[in-house]
């Protein structure tokens, strides 16, 4: 049976790729195993039979078998740990790479998603203008720390690994604010994971679905 996958039928980002869904796609390209789709909207994603597959009624989800799982890290791990391509071999340079994958997600997404929440959900209240400097500043504050790390390396530890999948995810969001211009390393990060035949297909999956067009090439 073909793992299923969950994405929205419809991404508000209308084909940017930064729907969770991009990053199963493209660890399940990493591996080389093929997939499929299914599509919802966002009222079956409070359907039963979504919620049964997701206690919070979000998108992805991954199915195998018996196995359902939801958590886009959860869903990663897992693939990583099933398939050869996105974890080391050396059971140490693994533990690193669970870790960056950790990071990406508990530490420097949290202050990013919070960027773009004052931004598109806040936007309009009177308070906006005044937070936001605080809000830029936490997430300069990871970038900075992030690109120091980083240093003049291609990945962060070693060889691609599923911790970086996950990290150039995270600073995708960030690729229309031009915060990370002020980092030259991580925007060559960014730029060396989009680069990647796997992520390629993944976007070029999503945008397909999302726009109704072929691959822009
Ligand atoms: N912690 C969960 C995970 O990592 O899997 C979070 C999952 C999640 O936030 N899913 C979002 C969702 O289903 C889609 S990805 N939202 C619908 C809902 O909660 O009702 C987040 C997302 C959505 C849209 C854009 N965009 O348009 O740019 C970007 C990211």
């Amino acid at each position: 049976m073909a793992i299923t996958i969950t994405a929205f039928e419809r991404s508000p980002d209308g084909g940017k790729g930064l729907a969770r869904d991009t990053r199963v796609r493209w660890a399940l390209e990493e591996v080389g195993q093929p997939y499929e789709v299914r599509l919802v909207s966002f009222s079956a994603m409070q359907e039963p039979a979504h919620l049964a597959l997701h206690p919070f009624g979000q998108i992805p989800t991954y199915e195998d078998g018996d196995l359902g799982l939801f958590e886009t890290g959860a869903i990663v791990f897992h693939i990583a740990e099933r398939h050869a391509g996105l974890f080391p071999d050396d059971a140490n340079a693994r533990a690193r790479a669970i870790t960056w994958m950790f990071a990406a997600l508990s530490t420097v997404e949290p202050p990013i998603l919070e960027l773009g929440n004052a931004r598109l959900l806040e936007g309009d209240k009177s308070w906006t203008a005044q937070r936001m400097p605080l809000v830029k500043d936490r997430v300069h504050n990871r970038l900075g720390q992030l690109s120091r790390r980083l240093g003049d390396a291609d990945w962060l530890d070693g060889a691609f690994s599923a911790g970086d999948l996950m990290m150039v995810s995270v600073l995708l969001r960030l690729k229309a604010s031009g915060l990370l211009d002020a980092y030259p390393n991580l925007s060559a990060y960014l730029a060396r994971g989009e680069a990647r035949p796997a992520y390629k297909r993944a976007f070029e999956a999503q945008w397909a679905v999302n726009t109704g067009k072929p691959p822009t090439g």
